[in-house]
């Protein structure tokens, strides 16, 4: 394992991206009452909109200004040694052009057909000698049988044809799965069971492939999540005060307070702080995954690429963490 591993050892630190349909909705939603509700990458859930308002309001997403170079050219400005992207957040919306349904962004989008923002990121990342990892949902606010024990079994087939065009197509070097937290949720039908199941499948698909800890279920009660089964704990919004003996780890984190875009989500973390966790974080063998949520437009906002290049200048003139 430590070979397959050694490349993320390494790392220390990373670009999370989360992008989607949600950040169409740029942290708003406006109810027909006149009222609005606030949230960002959890707006369908949070705000409670209706499948179909939620389909007729992503409809125009258009992020024509998705620029890969830009992107890439950022999270190495910063010093970070890879990139995770979301291909799929807990709205279902796929971000490549997936063949298993039509709610993806070649389908339901004004976006240019042509084009495919995962494979552009891959290919410049390549360029740019940055690895390059992808986030998927297990849990599906959009897929009925996604909720439904009866149907869960369907669900799962459509996952895994996903997941197949995900390693076919871009050959991830990580898949970070979320979703296992939803473990006192009755609606949510996935077991540990699952979750062994698709990772020894996974396993033996792409054997050099990192897998986080949350592609199987979490214990009730878990609150930090710092068990490792896949390869590498991911405590969120925080880290450990120590290392953690015998496992990898990699604490995740916003520079604002969401992970998607919301327009009135506009107070930063200051980059000296930044900078200090980075530290505290790779004194204690972890990784920081720092998170960027580009606009509706695919622009990563100012604020964080400022922060972002703060990090890297200070990197590159005390030397690379
Ligand atoms: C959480 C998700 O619910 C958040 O939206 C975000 O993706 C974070 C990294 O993981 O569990």
């Amino acid at each position: 394992t430590s070979e397959r591993t050694s490349w993320y050892r390494d790392a220390r630190f990373g670009m999370f991206i989360h992008f989607g349909a949600y950040s169409h909705l740029e942290g708003e939603y406006k109810r027909s009452d006149g009222s609005t509700c606030q949230d960002a990458e959890w707006i369908f859930n949070k705000c409670k909109i209706p499948v179909g308002e939620y389909e007729k309001l992503v409809k125009n997403f258009n992020p024509a200004q998705f620029d890969p170079k830009a992107i890439v050219g950022t999270a190495k400005a910063a010093g970070q040694k890879y990139i995770v992207i979301t291909s799929k957040h807990h709205d279902g919306y796929a971000m490549w052009p997936t063949k298993v349904n039509k709610w993806s962004l070649r389908d339901h989008s004004s976006f240019d057909k042509s084009r495919d923002v995962l494979k552009e990121l891959k290919a410049e990342a390549d360029r740019q000698g940055i690895k390059f990892g992808l986030y998927y949902s297990t849990w599906d606010w959009h897929d009925p049988d996604a909720r439904s024990t009866a149907n869960f079994s369907r669900y799962k087939a459509r996952m895994r044809a996903q997941l197949v065009e995900l390693m076919d197509n871009y050959d991830p070097a990580l898949l970070w799965f979320d979703g296992d937290w939803d473990t006192n949720n009755p609606a949510n039908p996935w077991t540990k069971q699952d979750g062994a199941e698709l990772e020894s499948f996974l396993r033996s698909a792409s054997p050099d492939m990192l897998i986080n800890n949350r592609i199987s279920k979490r214990a009730p009660g878990v609150k930090e999540r710092r068990v490792v089964d896949g390869d590498f704990g991911t405590p969120e919004q925080t880290f450990p005060s120590a290392p953690i003996e015998g496992q990898l780890w990699e604490s995740c984190m916003t520079i604002p307070t969401k992970w998607g875009y919301a327009k009135w989500d506009t107070k930063l973390k200051d980059s000296k702080t930044l900078t200090r966790n980075l530290i505290d974080i790779s004194s204690r063998s972890g990784n920081y995954l720092l998170n960027v949520g580009p606009d509706k437009l695919g622009r990563i906002p100012a604020g964080e690429a400022d922060r972002l290049r703060a990090m890297g200048s200070w990197l590159g003139s005390h030397g690379s963490a």
